[in-house]
């Protein structure tokens, strides 16, 4: 693995910040933003997660030892800790630094603007077992929205055995690509570095990406924020609190806020409703090349992605003593995608294809099976309506469900 290269030189200049997207996906800025307030955000976050019981009593915040069961996403446990950040005026207004925003405007144009909705991480220890995202990935396939960018900002100093973010170069030149792995320390196409409060991290939505393990003992607290021109529709989720459900809306979010503005859009700006793993389509971009994609391809890649999570968010305390594989044929227009989830022990795979023998086998169409991992419609209902069927062992179809946080 290779050192981010440094982009200071190139500031300001959009034309050679430009060019270095289109050659290398990123840029990295070395003390780019004023660390002080952001250390605040860091003791803030921190002593609302040791009142929330993430960390021992009796320390300072940023001395005190963790407190397992470790906390993520997928745990109701984890939003007491999540809304406090969310909370967090600076949270939402640290982006709105003037010398993050000239370098996005040069980047992107005069129209730029950054999402209302802003992703905090709050990272434990990779051995205590939690948040999935640590497998390569590009935002694209999440957020379907062309030539979109991501500033990633640590909120604390992060070396690299606290798990920073690592980047794919080159991969911003593949087009939308289906991806099955994790980093590959040992491979000089990934790059990162020992990031310090104040740094930032900038990338295209083409380029993948994924968190490095984190092998200390302590919480890495970063955020990821979006960027796009108000030329390209935003999503109508980037428009709310993250988590919004469990993350209440922005009145109560925003209610001791010395302003709103934090989160508001340009007006000329048009939404889209997505239902959640449409089929992207992204055919050229002002930065980096496209090859030509088909529509299978396309397909491939969302349920990459789908696949991907399911295997990081195995519960393996849940399928003790359990052996099985579950086959999945997925039906569109442009034929069958079939995937098998292989589960042995504590372990397991999402493959592709896959050549087991299947126990049960999950039949519906692409798009029902979209509308159920998106939390549009609930699978036993698809069932009981006949768009999805099961042939095999239906103990094993319901316990599953039992095997992977939601
Ligand atoms: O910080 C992380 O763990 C993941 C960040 C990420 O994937 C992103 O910013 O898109």
């Amino acid at each position: 693995m290779r050192d981010l290269k440094e982009s200071s030189g190139i500031i300001r200049d959009p034309q050679a910040m430009r060019q270095r997207i289109a050659e290398d996906g990123y840029l990295f800025f070395r003390g780019l933003l004023d660390p002080e307030p952001i250390r605040g955000l860091a003791l803030d976050t921190l002593s609302a997660l040791q009142a929330e019981g993430w960390l021992k009593d009796g320390f300072p915040p940023d001395e005190a030892p963790l407190e397992p069961p470790a906390r993520d996403f997928k745990n109701a446990n984890f939003f007491g800790g999540y809304i406090a950040l969310q909370r967090h005026e600076y949270f939402h207004a640290l982006v709105h630094q003037p010398a993050l925003t000239a370098v996005m405007r040069d980047l992107i144009g005069d129209d730029v603007f950054s999402h209302p909705r802003k992703v905090g991480r709050m990272v434990w220890p990779t051995r205590l077992g939690t948040t999935p995202g640590i497998y390569a990935h590009q935002d694209f396939v999440v957020e379907g929205v062309p030539d979109m960018f991501t500033s990633w900002i640590p909120f604390v100093d992060c070396p690299r055995d606290l798990g920073g973010l690592a980047i794919l170069t080159g991969s911003q030149n593949e087009g939308v690509v289906a991806r099955l792995h994790r980093v590959d320390l040992d491979d000089d196409a990934w790059a990162t570095t020992d990031y310090r409060v104040g740094d930032v991290l900038i990338f295209h939505c083409l380029t993948a990406h994924a968190a490095l393990p984190n092998t200390t003992e302590r919480l890495r607290l970063s955020g990821d924020y979006r960027w796009q021109s108000a030329a390209q529709p935003l999503p109508a989720d980037a428009l709310l609190p993250h988590m919004h459900g469990p993350v209440p809306g922005w009145d109560e979010l925003s209610r001791d806020w010395s302003t709103g503005e934090w989160v508001d859009v340009p007006e000329a700006v048009r939404t889209v409703e997505r239902a959640g793993g449409e089929i992207p389509e992204f055919t050229a971009s002002r930065y980096v090349r496209i090859p030509p994609q088909g529509q299978r391809d396309r397909e491939h890649v969302v349920l990459a992605g789908i696949f991907n999570n399911m295997q990081d968010s195995f519960r393996p305390e849940k399928a003790v003593g359990e052996d099985a594989v579950i086959e999945y044929r997925l039906v569109s227009e442009s034929g069958t995608h079939r995937w098998q989830i292989q589960v042995s022990g504590s372990r397991c795979l999402a493959v592709p294809g896959g050549e087991e023998r299947a126990d049960v086998k999950i039949t519906t169409t692409l798009r029902d099976y979209l509308m159920i991992t998106g939390g549009k419609a609930d699978p036993v209902d698809a069932f009981g309506r006949g768009a999805l069927s099961v042939d095999g062992d239906l103990s094993i179809a319901l316990g599953q469900l039992e095997w992977f946080r939601d």
